[in-house]
């Protein structure tokens, strides 16, 4: 894994696990999932996932009201903290100041990092959505401290996320960037190798885990693969 030399000191884990409770309950008719679902299956789900090893979560529940993903996010704090692990919000540095969350995940459409940056600790975490060279490099100038660049594959939510851009883009951002880069989008456990080869600090999932016939299994499982054991 090519992480020597980077910025890796405040970035401690190799698996970056990203919530996605629909993977548990589809939306009812009018597109909405009840309370009880929302704090139920993903809070279980993600809690075995800690067993087996997880310690990086990022809480991206994108069409919760702002109050639902405020208990979500509590929530998830709680359980995070009792596995030492790292919680990130997607997008919502307000929420993520409010249950003193590790950091953030930015999108292309959030505040800009070095916006970010300008209002936190130098603790507090950034990380960047990345789809491109460009975007990657605007990242690091504006102060993430890493990046995701995806879909590397095809993703199982076919192409929500864009067409895949392959091992081969990851290898030249990779090179180019300093900041580690994990990469997303499609990631099974039979491709870290290959992810692994291509430079990327670590690999940010959904699927391959919260699918999972054992969740904590799977965790486990992956990491090791990262760490080489
Ligand atoms: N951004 C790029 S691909 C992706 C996101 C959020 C989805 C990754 O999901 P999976 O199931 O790990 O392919």
């Amino acid at each position: 894994m090519n992480d020597e030399g980077r910025k890796s000191k405040r970035i401690n884990f190799k698996l970056y696990l990203i919530t996605d409770r629909k993977i548990f309950h589809r939306p009812s008719r009018k597109g909405t999932l009840s309370p009880r679902d929302f704090t139920s299956s993903i809070v279980n789900a993600v809690e075995k996932a800690l067993k087996g090893g997880v310690k990086a979560v990022q809480l991206r529940e994108k069409d919760l009201s702002t109050r639902q993903l405020l208990k979500l996010a509590y929530r998830m704090r709680e359980l995070t903290e009792k596995f030492d692990a790292k919680l990130f919000i997607n997008d919502r540095l307000d929420i993520a100041l409010a249950v003193s969350a590790d950091g953030v995940h930015l999108t292309q459409n959030s505040m800009p990092a070095d916006a970010v940056r300008r209002v936190v600790k130098k603790a507090f975490l950034i990380g960047v959505s990345t789809h491109s060279l460009k975007e990657a490099r605007q990242a690091e100038e504006a102060g993430a401290d890493f990046v995701t660049f995806g879909p590397v594959y095809r993703t199982s939510s076919k192409l929500r996320y864009g067409r895949p851009l392959g091992l081969n883009v990851l290898k030249r951002i990779v090179k180019k960037i300093k900041a580690p880069v994990f990469a997303i989008g499609g990631i099974k456990s039979g491709r870290i190798k290959d992810v692994k080869k291509a430079g990327a600090s670590g690999v940010a999932m959904i699927s391959e885990i919260f699918k999972a016939a054992g969740i904590q299994n799977k965790a486990n499982e992956i990491i090791n693969l990262l760490e080489d054991r």
